[in-house]
Order: C-alpha cells, then sequence, then structure tokens
C-alpha cells in the first residue's frame, strides 16, 4: 500500500505482517527484527544505540525545542489521551486562537533562553482555510526570528502543506501515535490512513516530516515494536521522532492506564535510534514524571532534542532550570544552529 499525492515524492505505509499485500521480506525493518532488538538485553540494547548514535551525531548535543499551543482545547476528535478533546470532562477550557504579538513573545523569550525550535500546536482536527492564514503568519514571523519552525495542526487538505511551505514551515508534527492495530481502540473519529496521507502531502510539500508516537496507553511490547515499525518503514522514515509517554489527565478515557515500566520507554528510544538513525529523536511528553536517571539513560540510548519550557501544550514539563541542571550535569551542551538535522555528520 502506497500513499500517492500525485507528485514527486511519496510516503510510502508498510501494512502489519499480517497482511498480503507486500511480504515481510520487503521491510527495511520487519517487525521480528525490531521486536528482535525490543528483546535484547538492556544493557546490550543501548550500546547498540549509542553506537548507531555517534555515527551520526555529535555525541552530545542535545537540541531544544519549544512548545506553544495556539488554539486549545474544544477539539472534535475522540482521542483516548487528549484533555483537548471537547468530549471529555478535563478542566481544559476551549480557548480562541492566540493573538500572533503573543506567539512572538513566546517565540523570542523561547529563543532567548536557548532554544532553536519553536512548534505551535493547534487542538483542531483540520485547519479551516482562514485559519491557516493566520498559522501562516505566525510562521514567518518566528521563522524571521532565526528559529526553526514546526506546527502541529491535525490532518492537511489539497494544497495546506504547499501554504505552510511557502510561509516558511521547517517541520510539520503528525503523529501515527500507535500500532495499527490498536488505533481503533484510542482514536475512532479518524484512521491510520488519513494520518499516512497528512504525512505524504507534508513530504511531498518539501517539509520536515516529525511523527512519532506515546507509549504507555496500555500496549504490548509487540504493538510498541509495530509503531516503531510504521515510522522505520516510511520511505524515507521520519526527519524527526517524539517518543512521548502518555501523560495521564483526569477524565480521558485512558486515564487509570497500568503506567508503563520506564525502562520499557528507554528501550523504545533505543529502538527508535537504532532503526532511524539520522532522525532526531526527541524525548517528549511525561519528562516530569520519569526523573533524572530515566532521563540520562534516554540521552545514553539516543535521545537528542527535548521540549524545553515549562508546559507542554496543556500539561507541565519539567521548569527550564531543572533541565538546564540536567543537562550540566550530565555534560550535555544544547544545539547552536539550525540547519538541517539530517546527516549532521555523514553526507
Ligand atoms: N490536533 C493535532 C493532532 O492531533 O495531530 C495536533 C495537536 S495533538 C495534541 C499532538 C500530539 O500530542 C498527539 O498526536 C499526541 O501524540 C500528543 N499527545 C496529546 N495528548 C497527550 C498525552 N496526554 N500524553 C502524551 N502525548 C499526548
Ligand atoms: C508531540 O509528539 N508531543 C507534543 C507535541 N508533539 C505537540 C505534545 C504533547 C502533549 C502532551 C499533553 C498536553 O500537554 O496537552
Ligand atoms: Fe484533538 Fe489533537 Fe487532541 Fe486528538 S490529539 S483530541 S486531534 S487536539
Amino acid at each position: 500500500m502506497t500513499t500517492q499525492n500525485g507528485s514527486a515524492q511519496t510516503l510510502a505505509f508498510h501494512p502489519p505482517r499480517s497482511s498480503t499485500v507486500m511480504p515481510a521480506a520487503a521491510l527495511t525493518w520487519p517487525l521480528a527484527q525490531i521486536v528482535d532488538l525490543f528483546n535484547l538485553p538492556f544493557n546490550e540494547l543501548l550500546f547498540r544505540a549509542q553506537q548507531v548514535h555517534r555515527e551520526h551525531f555529535p555525541e552530545a548535543e542535545v537540541e531544544l525545542a519549544t512548545l506553544i499551543s495556539i488554539k486549545t482545547g474544544g477539539c472534535a476528535e475522540d482521542c483516548g489521551y487528549c484533555p483537548q478533546a471537547a468530549r471529555y470532562d478535563t478542566g481544559v477550557k476551549a480557548q480562541k486562537m492566540l493573538p500572533l504579538d503573543e506567539v512572538l513573545n513566546a517565540a523570542k523569550a523561547a529563543r532567548d533562553q536557548g532554544a532553536t525550535r519553536f512548534c505551535m500546536g493547534a487542538a483542531w482536527r483540520e485547519p479551516k482555510d482562514r485559519d491557516l492564514e493566520q498559522v501562516e503568519e505566525m510562521v514567518r514571523e518566528v521563522k524571521a526570528l532565526g528559529l526553526e519552525t514546526c506546527a502541529t495542526l491535525g490532518m492537511l487538505g489539497a494544497g495546506q502543506a504547499e501554504r505552510l511551505k511557502v510561509a516558511g514551515l521547517d517541520y510539520y508534527n503528525h503523529n501515527l501515535d500507535t500500532a495499527p492495530e490498536l488505533y481503533g481502540d484510542i482514536i475512532t473519529t479518524r484512521d491510520y490512513e488519513n494520518r499516512l496521507d497528512t504525512l505524504g502531502r507534508v513530504r511531498n510539500a518539501g517539509i520536515k516530516v516529525c511523527s512519532g508516537g506515546i507509549v504507555g496507553m496500555g500496549e504490548s511490547r509487540e504493538q510498541r515494536a509495530g509503531l516503531i515499525a510504521q515510522l522505520a518503514n516510511l520511505d524515507p522514515y521520519p526527519d524527526s521522532v517524539p517518543v512521548n509517554n502518555l501523560v495521564q489527565v483526569k477524565g480521558t478515557p485512558l486515564f487509570g492506564t497500568e503506567p508503563l515500566d520506564l525502562l520499557e520507554f528507554v528501550r523504545t528510544v533505543a529502538v527508535a535510534r537504532i532503526t532511524m538513525p539520522t532522525a532526531r529523536v526527541r524525548l517528549s511528553a511525561g519528562r516530569r514524571e520519569m526523573g533524572e536517571a530515566i532521563q540520562a539513560m534516554c540521552f545514553l540510548a539516543g535521545a537528542n532534542s527535548i521540549f524545553y519550557g515549562d508546559k507542554l501544550l496543556t500539561t507541565g514539563n519539567p521548569d527550564v532550570e531543572a533541565d538546564r541542571q540536567l543537562l550540566s550535569k550530565l555534560g550535555l551542551r544544547t544545539r547552536q544552529t539550525t540547519t538541517d538535522a539530517r546527516c549532521e555528520l555523514t553526507p
């Protein structure tokens, strides 16, 4: 199965192992090989991940990306993890889109605190054309501040990715979230193919793809491997891969899920690094609950980007000072440039 969008570059979707459409042998990363990586002894897995990491990136460098919610709450979708879905009683109030000057002030503050990427998120199923005009303006102005720009606005329709590209968007974040076979248990208002279509549109428009997922939603190890298989078998695989640990928010259907053993989170980061060697692997939601030791292991496992700033979209994140101290304790320096993330050491 291939996502076709009518122009030169397409993103291929590789079906799960059970499908007869394409034999597993044709995949860059057959699911069984990814499961084998997950099953390695922990130290062996981390050793291999760190080796891959050093082949492609300066080992001690971490990218700082700051998030802002430009349109919070009131979303029509039913994503079982999300505090912004209107149908769940989570205490998140629907707000109008932030005015441009507020976004720019936040972007300047992020830049002054050392962030190189600024990600603008909106609680939409998909942007309306008139909303997109305002986002284009934000992208243009944030880019002019010397920051890399990223947006996550939901599904994109025909021509919308191209408009964002013209405005200066560097990355579009659109997560596959989980393995295909679990998707329908978490979200019913859209399907996997919708997500893949948007990723194809983004890639075709020449915007870098940021796509990852959430673990800790009650999935099995094989299903975590299934998510990584989907991402790693995209052709090309994403430039940037956020790995989120579920932030459990009261009122969402996934509140009360058995928390994931955090060593399993570290394994997921390591497998993402090995299977997508030149991608920025971002330690995303859930860091506040992780503690320093787990985060240190994630960096060892090949994570080289974090969300930086006291808030994610609606939930908390470690405060800036705590992050500075952690990076300094670990001897990690922050990325200073906004040049292409892919292939920093290799051509
Ligand atoms: N509405 C757009 C969409 O769904 O693509 C963009 C914003 S949405 C909040 C961006 C991503 O945040 C989701 O795809 C999901 O991976 C992540 N996310 C949302 N709630 C989360 C939670 N409680 N814990 C961890 N990640 C979460
Ligand atoms: C991603 O993968 N994680 C970020 C970003 N992309 C947009 C969002 C995390 C959201 C966590 C829940 C919240 O703060 O609302
Ligand atoms: Fe809406 Fe995105 Fe939250 Fe889903 S994840 S409910 S699409 S804001």
